[in-house]
């Protein structure tokens, strides 16, 4: 049943069908090392885990499958998380492969800015006027996204690092996927470190210090994991993005 005075829209389950295989095609030939992925098995994981059903009944488990079907070893010391910084982390990761984040795996590069729903007993896929983040807690695209993270998060390893936005209130926002799935998820047996990069402007007063959300990430940490803190200005990360000639380790 349709709740929320929503409508569904047309049917397009053939162009996201293309887009995502075209996607996963792309991704493949750039990045070579992930041959065991077969896109159309990707596919099919994909809509078994909401095709058929409401757009407010899809829970995260209903990707585990899908989550096992893509084959991709982790990047240690390399994995970048985020919250609040979207489009200059991957501004920066886009140029760099010193840093991944979850878009950068093919996992969350196949579904980065897509919106999905299917329908109760219906084989329709569609992909406007589906319920969203806000509608209902178990809508296809939040929980996809819960599940991706926490997958992610779980495989952790080496030093990490996450992109926080120093200029707002709680760069540590216990509600964000960051706080709420990803710190939840990290495996203190593999991970041995976690560096904040807090992304300032020029005028901006917060320091890692002074800042309370950032208290509370500590607080959250297994104590096995060795916490750092940068303060990174926004411009720094502006001229790395502008120049890849700079090596990573001299932008922050
Ligand atoms: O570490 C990253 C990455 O691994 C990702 O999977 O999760 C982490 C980022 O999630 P976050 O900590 O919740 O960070 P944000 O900036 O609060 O949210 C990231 C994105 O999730 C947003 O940009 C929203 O995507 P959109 O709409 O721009 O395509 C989406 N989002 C999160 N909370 C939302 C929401 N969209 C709508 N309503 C919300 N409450």
């Amino acid at each position: 049943a349709v709740t929320l005075g929503l409508t569904l829209g047309t049917t397009s389950s053939g162009s996201l069908k293309e887009t995502i295989i075209n996607r996963c095609n792309t991704y493949l030939k750039d990045n070579g090392a992930t041959s065991q992925n077969d896109c159309e098995k990707i596919w099919d994981s994909f809509t078994q885990a909401f095709v058929g059903k409401d757009t407010c009944d899809v829970p995260p488990d209903a990707y585990d499958s899908l989550i096992h079907s893509v084959s991709q070893e982790p990047a240690c010391n390399r994995m970048l998380f985020w919250s609040k910084t979207k489009e200059i982390v991957h501004a920066f990761t886009e140029k760099r492969s010193c840093y991944v984040t979850l878009e950068d795996t093919l996992l969350g590069f196949l579904l980065d800015g897509l919106t999905w729903c299917g329908k109760n007993e219906s084989q329709e896929i569609f992909t406007t006027e589906c319920s969203s983040w806000s509608d209902c807690v178990n809508n296809p695209v939040r929980s996809f996204w819960i599940q991706a993270s926490a997958a992610f998060a779980a495989s952790a390893c080496g030093d990490v690092s996450v992109m926080l936005n120093g200029a707002i209130d709680m760069p540590f926002n216990p509600t964000s996927i960051f706080a709420s799935v990803e710190v939840k998820n990290f495996n203190s047996s593999i991970m041995k470190s976690l560096t904040v990069l807090l992304v300032t402007k020029e005028g901006d007063v917060k320091t890692c210090e002074s800042d309370a959300s950032l208290k509370d990430l500590q607080n959250q940490l297994d104590p096995k994991l060795k916490y750092q803190c940068k303060i990174v200005p926004q411009s720094t990360i502006q001229t790395c993005i502008s120049q890849p000639q700079i090596a990573c380790d001299d932008c922050w």
